[in-house]
């Protein structure tokens, strides 16, 4: 297949909410042409009518890579579509195996047009927030190799994000969780992400200057969870709790 065939076969698999082969078991690619899938089918989303809205790390902490067993950083790209309001309810047929995770949510206060360093990470951003990712394999069983969940927008489907507070200075020693049904299934610190959330900020200004694109005002930024995700079920209530930066919910009809 062409990288455009591959593009659409997974934008399909999302639109009908259908699981398929993985890529490596049709043919392989290299991550540059992993790269070029997931921006093509990106770009089928813009001629949908789709905007972009900010952009996702992956693989940021070891216990993210532990659980799909892939160890290298990825990024993937967030558009409206995927935005949940908080306190949404939201019904699981429009994904296939759909998994949430506790995130840290940043908001761009001035483009990144070119690689930053961790010390100018701040100038850059003006909010952050409580936010929960929901991710959804498009391939079956929910495996892939690293190549695979980068062609497919590395699992990104749902973001919710939370209220917006001032930066804060040091943000890697926060506590984060994610409570299913108000019990807490996952716990940890915000030192998992890369020993801090705001080096994610640092590997997406290199990685996407290196991609020819800018991270611009405005957008959102998910910097990675600190912790494994865990799948959804119907009837539940979801929900990331951000030390003293309070929570953010939605819930599965
Ligand atoms: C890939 C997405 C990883 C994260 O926060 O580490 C990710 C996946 O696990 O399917 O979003
Ligand atoms: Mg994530």
């Amino acid at each position: 297949m062409t990288t455009e065939e591959i593009a659409e076969y997974l934008d399909t698999a999302a639109k009908n909410a259908t699981a398929v082969e993985q890529i490596e078991t049709i043919q392989s690619i290299d991550l540059k042409t992993a790269y070029t899938i997931q921006h093509q089918s990106i770009q089928r989303r813009i001629d949908r009518g789709e905007t972009v809205t900010g952009y996702k790390l992956g693989f940021t902490s070891h216990a993210k890579m532990e659980q799909m067993g892939v160890n290298d950083l990825i990024w993937g790209i967030l558009t409206d579509e995927m935005r949940i309001q908080p306190q949404a309810e939201v019904d699981l047929a429009r994904w296939i195996h759909p998994r949430a995770e506790p995130e840290v949510a940043f908001r761009v206060g001035k483009t990144i047009d070119g690689p930053i360093a961790l010390e100018d990470v701040s100038d850059y951003l003006d909010k952050m927030a409580p936010a929960i990712e929901v991710i959804d394999s498009r391939y079956k069983d929910f495996k892939f190799s690293l190549e695979d969940v980068v062609a497919d927008n590395c699992s990104s489907t749902g973001y919710v994000i939370g209220k917006w507070h001032d930066l804060k200075s040091e943000i890697s020693h926060l506590s984060i969780q994610l409570k299913i049904n108000n019990e807490t299934v996952q716990k940890g610190k915000t030192s998992a992400i890369l020993n801090n959330p705001f080096q994610s900020v640092v590997e997406l200004s290199r990685l996407a200057s290196e991609a020819g694109l800018t991270v611009e005002k405005g957008h959102v930024i998910m910097a990675g969870a600190a912790t494994a995700a865990v799948y959804l079920e119907p009837h539940q209530s979801v929900e990331t709790i951000l030390d003293d930066f309070g929570a953010v919910k939605f819930s599965i009809a």
